[in-house]
């Protein structure tokens, strides 16, 4: 029996049989990544295979991936925790405020999103929030993502003006990845793209405005029968996973052009002479943004494990 795992909630899995009935089926054994460790050893949208022993559902295989994505396990230390596999690409949402999404979460996630070799989308929501010169900045950073970097930006306030045929179509025939901080806008998405689903919509603390966990487990729903999308739990902190050092500049699109071309082969592109990427900063084909991006993330301690 072959199923698609729809929802993860760590000892048990609903996976979706091909006859469209959805059954909880639990682990038997063990299974490996490679040799990495983590926490969950099966992630919403893997294939698997299924033995029913005694009434009871058992997943004991799992179907080679297209492709996955881990992060560093939140809990648990020099683990990594699954978030999705076999997804067509990614949509990153992004609020400037409530809550604000930083520079460095959308760049970690995109770096993320390149080492795995998932296209990414950048959603820029909640634009009815903000006044003129926030709104400049959203211009701003489309134009960086689009322009220099290659992302699709797109923006929207989904609570006011819901969601655009535009949209909608970004979706259309796919499996997506919806991801972003918690606050920014996933269950409203999700609601407006699949109203059937109902997900409870967090309601933003103003006190913090850190957005309100309701999310706990990745789950994926259908748009229709070749489109889903699927929800990632509130995602605060997305630290790089097996990213080394002087791999890092190969995931910034913008970068890619250059490499081959500093004076020294093992160049990190900080302090080196004959930079061709400190070149490529100066002459504003690379923006500071993205490169003050990059070297944090080179000197953060993910990547010196
Ligand atoms: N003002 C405004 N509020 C929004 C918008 N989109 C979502 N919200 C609100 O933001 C809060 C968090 O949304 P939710 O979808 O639960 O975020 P999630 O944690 O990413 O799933 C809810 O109160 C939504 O109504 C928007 O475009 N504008
Ligand atoms: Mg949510
Ligand atoms: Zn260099």
């Amino acid at each position: 029996m072959k199923g698609l795992v729809i929802r993860s909630t760590g000892s048990w899995y609903s996976v979706l049989l091909e006859d469209t009935t959805t059954v909880e089926a639990r682990i038997r054994g063990k299974f490996k990544l490679e040799d990495k460790k983590i926490t969950n050893p099966i992630a919403v949208g893997d294939y698997v295979v299924l033995e029913e022993i005694n009434g009871e559902y058992i997943i004991v295989e799992i179907v080679d991936r297209d492709n996955y994505i881990i992060r560093q396990s939140p809990r648990k230390k020099h683990h990594d925790h699954l978030i999705a596999a076999n997804v067509d690409q990614a949509v990153v949402i992004a609020t400037l405020k409530k809550p604000r999404t930083s520079l460095g979460f959308i760049d970690r996630f995109l770096v993320t999103l390149e080492a795995f070799r998932i296209p990414g989308i950048i959603l820029f929501n909640k634009t009815d929030l903000l006044n003129e010169e926030e709104l400049d900045e959203v211009g701003y950073l489309s134009f960086i993502y689009e322009q220099k970097v290659g992302y699709k930006c797109y923006q929207t306030s989904l609570t006011k003006e819901g969601v655009s045929d535009k949209i909608r179509e970004i979706f259309q025939g796919k499996k997506t990845l919806v991801s972003g901080h918690s606050g920014a806008g996933k269950s409203t998405l999700i609601n407006l793209l699949i109203p059937e689903v109902d997900q409870k919509v967090a309601e933003v603390s103003n006190f913090a405005n850190k957005g309100v966990h309701t999310t706990t487990f990745a789950e994926m729903f259908f748009m229709d029968e070749d489109s889903a999308i699927i929800d990632t739990p509130g995602i605060k902190e997305l630290a790089l996973s097996e990213i080394e050092g002087e791999e890092l500049a190969h995931y910034f699109p913008e970068m890619r052009a250059f490499l081959g071309e500093c004076k020294f082969h093992n160049c990190q592109h900080t302090n080196e002479p004959g930079c061709r990427i400190k070149e490529a900063l100066e002459e504003g084909k690379i923006t500071e943004e993205r490169y003050y991006s990059y070297l944090s993330m080179l000197e953060s301690d993910d990547n010196r494990r």
